[in-house]
């Protein structure tokens, strides 16, 4: 961290502050004095410092970080990727692509259960389905909530796929865990339920975290830091689209996220095409960018019937297109291992 002083600080109040910031924070600090300004430069942790603290110190000019504030999703402190590791042995993270699919919502169990065994066959190897779920409006379709969870664990003792849905409330994280849910998503609204993200560090199942539709990769970044900050190494980041000024496609894919993440992080990081894009067309062409770009695995919606939906129609992809879709990415993350291998 980088901070400049104002001409007039003078030398008592440099020496004060010095002192204050290493014993404070516990960092080093040298000082270069310019015929202008002092400049000082702190060498240490400075994750817990607060910039705005500092900002509001009316002797301080400017101040920058020069180091990114999150440190346990850093890869600069974490070099190796991170390989989540599910009890049934299927792995996160570990080079292969992982494949998520489901519907938007669970409706019943012949739906839930058809779509799990058909998903399963076309090499998906995890269930997605919506329990509980966030919607913009409140008179449209909430999810079965509890029986919802009921009936995804039928179709993962049916088919073994473990599964993926969505918490909104701490409250419900009891009975995410007695349900047996693989992978607790937190969805693009509650990237920053900061109070959500803390109690999830606490528990002992991997978060695919999702970033904002507002949300910088930064921010994305600090908001998987509050969940290991609490004692959860098992987070996986998902890029599920931003909101721009463009209305085609319900969200925009920012497909640079996807290298930016890997490069800052060392946390995988799974793509959703379907809600990037809005669209089951965008569908193929937004989850082929998200493997060239470096993604480690998508969850896409899949639907036995779009048509009659409770939500999310317009975007999932019925079994068949799947399983075609399916194929095409699996051969072309497979060319590209092939390509780095030669390399
Ligand atoms: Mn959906």
């Amino acid at each position: 961290m980088i901070i400049v002083l104002k001409p007039q600080c003078t030398e008592p109040q440099v020496k004060s502050f010095t002192e204050s910031l290493m014993n404070d924070y516990n960092v080093k600090v040298n000082t270069w004095v310019g015929t202008q300004s002092t400049v000082l430069g702190l060498i240490g942790d400075t994750t817990s410092i607060d910039i705005d603290y500092i900002a509001a110190q009316d002797f301080v000019e400017s101040v920058k970080r020069v180091q990114e504030p999150y440190k346990k999703a850093n890869r600069k402190f974490h070099p190796d990727n991170t390989v989540i590791t599910l009890p049934g042995g299927q792995k996160i993270g570990d080079g292969s692509l992982t494949l998520m699919a489901g519907p938007c919502s669970v409706e019943c169990e012949a739906q839930i259960c058809e779509v799990a065994e058909r998903v399963k066959a076309s090499g998906a190897t995890f269930l997605r389905g919506g329990a509980f779920k966030p919607r913009t409006s409140p008179y449209a379709f909430q999810g079965l909530k509890a029986e919802g969870l009921e009936l995804l664990k039928k179709a993962k003792a049916k088919t073994g796929l473990p599964i993926v849905t969505e918490i909104m409330s701490i409250a419900h994280i009891p009975l995410f865990e007695e349900e047996g849910v693989d992978i607790i998503q937190v969805g693009a609204r509650n990237m920053q339920n900061f109070e959500l993200l803390k109690a999830l560090g606490k528990i002992n199942k991997p978060i695919l975290l999702k970033r904002g539709l507002s949300s910088t990769v930064e921010e994305l970044l600090m908001s998987a830091e509050y969940i290991m900050a609490g004692g959860n190494d098992q987070v996986i980041l998902c890029e599920r689209g931003i909101r721009t000024y463009e209305t085609y496609t319900r969200n925009t894919l920012d497909i640079s996220a996807i290298p930016i993440l890997k490069k800052l992080s060392h946390l995988p990081v799974v793509v959703d095409p379907s809600h990037a894009g809005g669209i089951s067309w965008l569908v193929e062409p937004l989850a082929m960018a998200a493997v060239a770009a470096g993604a480690d695995g998508l969850i896409i919606e899949v639907h036995n019937n779009p048509a009659k939906a409770l939500s999310d129609g317009a975007q999932s992809l019925t079994p068949d297109q799947f399983d075609h879709i399916a194929a095409h990415i699996l051969r072309s993350k497979e060319a590209l291992s092939r390509l780095e291998r030669a390399e």
